[in-house]
């Protein structure tokens, strides 16, 4: 038989993730603070709890997916939680983990915390996986269970190193979409076709470019191999550009102006000759 498990939470994401529960076999105990969400879930089999006493005792995995930190304080405030493992997936920062950790397990839980890297209609899908930390015990023992909703990856002790992996990679997905966007907004001003010019030109030409991601973290780790083919310099001068093209089209240079800024400063500091990589540093402590 399956480990129970239990879902606080049937938002979006907490039902993908007791649909996918359910799909693996395991006896699923659902509650959600607004009764009655998310009807589906009945005729596949989960079993709904009243209150969140019921529901945290029926199993001993306790699986989380709220809006935000301070929600699921409040839901599991004043629960015992002796002897249940509580996976936090509530998107949340490594400091609200850590102390969210400390709390629940002053309340007899063993605690991991959790980032999910998808969107509900990808979980249970091969391109799903969430980051774990915190209880080494806890992951080792329900590994297997959590991998019914998304491949689990585990990177280490500390509670707050899932939500640090997890909040980096969203922003660089923001990162990545805001530039998107702005490409399109240059693009619109022109009443060029939007689809067009992403299929044939800002999808292939941004895919061309995350192929030089590994080479900046092997020059971050290893230090520079060779001279910058695109040294800094010269991007921080070809970067006014940008700007002044926006602010010509009428379209709000707010998302670009930091990163001419920094290009400026790594110029100024020195680094001019160097590659992008160069930039992670001056982020971190401005050196
Ligand atoms: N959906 C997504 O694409 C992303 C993917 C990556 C991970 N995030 C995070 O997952 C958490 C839940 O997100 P969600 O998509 O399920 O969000 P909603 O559909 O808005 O559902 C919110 C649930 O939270 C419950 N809730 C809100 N406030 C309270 C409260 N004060 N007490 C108890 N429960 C509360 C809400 O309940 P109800 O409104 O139905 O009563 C929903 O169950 C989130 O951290 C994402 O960042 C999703």
């Amino acid at each position: 038989m399956k480990t129970p498990v239990t879902v606080l939470g049937l938002g979006a994401m907490g039902t993908a993730l007791a649909r996918a529960f359910l799909a693996a076999g395991h006896p699923t105990t659902v509650w959600n603070r607004t009764p009655g969400r998310s009807p589906e879930l009945d005729s596949l089999g989960a079993t709904r709890a009243a209150t969140t006493t019921e529901a945290v005792a029926a199993s001993p995995l306790v699986v989380v997916c709220l809006l935000v930190d301070a929600t699921v304080r409040s839901t599991l405030e004043g629960l015992d939680l002796t002897g249940k493992t509580v996976a936090n997936l509530t998107n949340g920062t490594p400091a609200q983990d850590r102390d969210t950790a400390a709390w629940a397990e002053e309340a007899g839980a063993e605690y991991l915390g959790g980032g999910i890297m998808a969107v509900p209609a990808m979980i249970g899908g091969p391109a799903a996986f969430i980051f774990y930390s915190g209880s080494p015990v806890a992951f080792e023992r329900h590994e297997a269970d959590l991998a019914a909703m998304a491949r689990p990856e585990y990177v280490g002790s500390d509670p707050g190193l899932a939500a640090l992996h997890d909040i980096a990679l969203l922003s660089g997905m923001y990162g990545m979409f805001g530039g998107a966007q702005h490409a399109l907004a240059l693009a619109a001003s022109e009443k060029v076709s939007a689809v067009r010019f992403t299929e044939d030109f800002l999808l292939p030409w941004l895919t061309a470019m995350l192929g030089s991601l590994p080479r900046i973290a092997k020059d971050l780790d290893e230090g520079p191999e060779g001279p910058a083919g695109s040294n800094l310099a010269m991007q921080a001068a070809a970067y006014d550009n940008l700007v002044d093209t926006a602010v010509d089209q009428g379209v709000d240079p707010a998302l670009l102006v930091p990163m001419g800024d920094l290009l400026r400063k790594a110029a100024a500091t020195g680094h001019g000759d160097e590659d992008l990589a160069a930039l992670v540093p001056l982020l971190r402590d401005g050196a």
